[in-house]
């Protein structure tokens, strides 16, 4: 199917003049800033970056503010598959778009299922001091609602050392975020054909939408990346977002100023820590975090048993219990690498800090074990915290 918005290009061109009220309210595309500014304005608490390159039209990417309630946050960065000034709002067309005729990108190609067009890439290397890094965003789109669940499945990433962090856990796996998998259904409001809608915002003037002051369609919610990272060295990241199966009808993603960070966001933490359990010579060191939100529940747990050379990586939470100051989580692991493996943690927050003047210190006790059910490692049992700290939030 071909698809084309000449028409209504022309007619938003004449509705822009005279509407530059409320809404995202402004943008700065790459015409004006660098890359480097562009990226910087993400930057947050625990992370610095340097070698930041972009790809794509100038004006598939800059900065953008807006007004309280319109994204869910006020400025940050905003890349799309179509012109940036093209999110400011109010709402006046059911297909905006810009087709640069712009090459797409085969990451995205793969998680959308259908080839790729426009798109806006920008890469960048980020050193942060801690082994979890975050940041908030949202997605949005001209697609919705009514190219839901069609071959145009605009798709963006964020891949943090080539693993994608733009996902959601529908119960059954990591889906990545588009528009075939976060929406309202088509035709809107069809409980058989909606999938996760309780992230979507509609905002698509044929049904009933038009309050949320941008031209974008539908949104997502505000949504969290959280990545596992390597503490102290460069890492990389890359922000995409495309168009799929043609060159039309804009998808944008905004992220949050100031939130590419090592601080989970305030109201999503769970449970955060880190340390290590052994004295002796050879230690079990390790970092977790776990936060819970609109996407579910999500964490991060790294174990490296410097004695054998062993290291966990658990990448999911499947059930989560907190009562006081104990809290018990389960989720699939990683083990040396190698994925099929599950994982049980208990942890108990008995004090801020690692001193001894505030009280018995923290502990901490995992089982490994694997596909078959059986133990392949523990800490033997509940341990002292030796050194670092466990927060539950
Ligand atoms: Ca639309
Ligand atoms: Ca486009
Ligand atoms: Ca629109
Ligand atoms: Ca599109």
């Amino acid at each position: 199917m071909r698809r084309t918005a000449i028409l209504s290009a022309l007619v938003v061109a004449m509705l822009g003049m005279a509407s530059i009220a409320s809404a995202v309210t402004a943008t700065i595309d790459m015409n004006i800033l660098t890359p480097t500014n562009v990226a910087q304005a993400l930057v947050g608490p625990g992370v610095t970056i340097s070698n930041v390159t972009f790809t794509g039209d100038p004006a598939q990417g800059g900065t953008f503010t807006a007004d309280p309630g319109t994204i869910g946050f006020d400025t940050g960065v905003v890349l799309s598959s179509g012109n940036i000034a093209d999110t400011i709002g109010p709402n006046t067309s059911d297909n905006t778009t810009t087709d640069f005729g712009g090459v797409g990108d085969g990451d995205l190609t793969t998680l959308s299922g259908f080839p790729t067009l426009d798109a806006a890439v920008l890469e960048f290397d980020f050193t942060p001091d801690a082994d979890t890094v975050f940041f908030r965003y949202v997605f949005s789109s001209e697609e919705y609602n009514e190219y839901v669940n069609s071959e145009f499945n605009d798709t963006f990433a964020f891949f943090v050392n080539g693993t994608n962090c733009a996902f959601i856990d529908d119960g059954v796996g990591l889906v990545p975020i588009t528009i075939n998998t976060i929406n309202n259904g088509n035709p809107f409001g069809d409980a058989g054909s909606a999938t996760n809608p309780a992230l979507y915002r509609n905002n698509d003037l044929d049904d009933g939408g038009g309050a949320i002051a941008t031209e974008m369609d539908g949104l997502t919610i505000v949504l969290t990346c959280m990545a596992p990272v390597i503490s102290g060295e460069a890492n990389t990241m890359k922000l995409a977002i495309a168009d799929a199966s043609d060159g039309v009808l804009d998808s944008a993603v905004f992220l949050e100023e100031g939130s590419l960070s090592t601080t989970p966001p305030d109201d999503a933490g769970k449970v955060t820590g880190g340390g290590r359990i052994d004295a002796e010579d050879g230690a079990i060191t390790f970092g977790t975090t776990v936060i819970g939100d609109e996407q579910g529940l999500r964490g991060n747990l790294q174990m490296n048993d410097h004695k054998t050379g062993d290291r966990l990586h658990g990448y999911s939470v499947d059930s989560l219990s907190v009562v006081d100051n104990t809290a018990t989580w389960t989720g699939s692991a990683k083990w040396n690498g190698e994925d099929g493996y599950s994982f049980e943690i208990t942890v108990v927050d008995n004090r801020n800090g690692n001193s001894a003047k505030k009280g018995a210190p923290d502990t901490i006790d995992v089982t490994v074990t694997d596909g078959g059910g059986a133990v392949i490692w523990s800490t033997d049992g509940v341990q002292d915290l030796k050194k670092g700290n466990i927060k539950i939030h």
